[in-house]
């Protein structure tokens, strides 16, 4: 069992920065493609434990990581009972719900996006049931991760359908929302390929463009995943700050990848330190508010008390960044490099607003190129400075 998290300690787990595991990811038994399971898997009581240990601020479920998909109603009663026994008994909350929409082979080709329309029916009537499921136990935001809307050959699937359909059931599951008056906050999570050979919705920005188009755009903001993002190539804090900028940042799954990879899941911080460190001062900065969801797991070689450090290491990780996106914002150099970069000049007052006199003026202003190349960017002075603050010498 890990050691319990000491209050005492600056970087133990704040409260108010809602850290969050789900019952798969620390639940999750070290099965991978090529190989079975390495630890038994712990029941809901034991991950409650687990995370009450480390100081987890709650816990976070697929209907099936809770209830089996071929439990008895009895054996659902029993199981929630239990659940409930372990989060209170831990002070853990559940903010966050979703569906398993793909590993049972109905999904096989898909839920919302499927070919068959029954089986579109089924996974709407599935996540009617899971968000019925979530409700009973308080969560608020509701992720729809497309694990297998998608496909290896477009002769199988029309892309353009796919995209009607995920609109189809998402504005469907939005007015259940509000009839029921669940208040959920739907968050989509984007992902470029794994399980599919190609997802629909491959970026964060695929679920920015189709948010606008949906019934109730109000309702739905975006989960974006580090994991994701960078299994692409592509720099995940850039989307993030595009969400966060939109307001429709409702959720995060923090863990960590390195690019052009398998679909690591690593804990997260442990391989790329200087994205996890802008990222994290990139959420302090802008204040967001919502849950810091740890969606990783940890090393298949790992035993159950290793799971314990894995869990307390991920926030513990994430405190440490914070102090020092707290250090860069405070070091008199660097705010001094900002200014010299961030060159101010009153003309850009002209373009806030476009007015007639304005363009004019403008376009009589005395801009000279040549010169304005000359200002200095001392790029490589504020990078370093940055690298010696993680690498905690400043
Ligand atoms: C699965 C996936 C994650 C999603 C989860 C929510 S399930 O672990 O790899 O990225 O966030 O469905
Ligand atoms: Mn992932
Ligand atoms: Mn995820």
């Amino acid at each position: 069992m890990a050691k319990s998290a000491n209050p005492t300690d600056k970087y133990a787990p704040d409260k108010k920065l809602k850290f969050t595991f789900g019952l798969w990811t620390v639940g999750n038994p070290g099965r991978d493609p090529f190989g079975e399971p390495t630890r038994q898997k712990p029941d809901v009581r034991q991950i409650c434990d687990i995370l009450g240990t480390a100081g987890a601020y709650g816990v976070n479920f697929h209907d099936n990581d809770l209830i089996p998909i071929d439990a008895t109603p009895e054996q659902a009663a029993q199981i929630k009972s239990e659940f409930r026994k372990g989060l209170k008994d831990n002070g853990l909350v559940v903010p966050m719900a979703t569906t398993n929409l793909f590993s049972d082979p109905v999904f096989k080709d898909g839920a919302f996006t499927s070919n068959n329309a029954s089986i579109r029916a089924y996974a709407i009537q599935k996540t009617m049931r899971a968000m019925d499921l979530g409700a009973e136990f308080g969560a608020k935001i509701y992720v729809f991760w497309g694990g297998r809307e998608g496909a290896e050959s477009d002769a199988t699937k029309n892309p353009v359908d796919a995209v009607k359909r995920f609109r189809e059931a998402i504005d469907f599951l939005c007015e259940y929302n509000i009839e029921q008056k669940f208040g959920y906050k739907f968050a989509f999570e984007a992902k470029p390929n794994e399980p599919r050979g190609h997802m629909y919705f491959a970026v964060t920005g695929s679920y920015l463009a189709l948010i606008p188009t949906l019934a109730h755009p109000e309702m739905c903001g975006v989960n974006p995943e580090f994991a994701h993002e960078t299994m692409a190539g592509l720099n995940f804090v850039h989307h993030v700050a595009q969400a966060l900028e939109m307001g429709k940042l409702f959720h995060i799954d923090l863990n960590d990848q390195e690019m052009g990879r398998f679909d690591e899941d690593f804990r997260f911080g442990s391989t790329s330190y200087k994205s996890a460190f802008f990222l994290v001062k990139m959420l302090e900065d802008y204040k967001y508010n919502g849950p810091r969801h740890f969606d990783s797991h940890a090393y298949r070689q790992s035993d159950m008390q290793d799971v314990g450090a894995f869990a307390a290491g991920s926030m513990r990780t994430y405190m440490i960044l914070k102090e020092k996106a707290a250090r860069w914002n405070a070091d008199p150099e660097i705010q001094g490099l900002l200014k010299v970069i961030n060159a101010q000049d009153p003309i850009s007052k002209l373009t806030k607003n476009y007015s007639s006199g304005n363009a004019k003026k403008l376009l009589a202003a005395p801009l000279d190129r040549v010169e304005l190349a000359k200002a200095r960017l001392p790029y490589e002075q504020l990078d370093q400075l940055t690298a010696e603050i993680l690498f905690g010498v400043r």
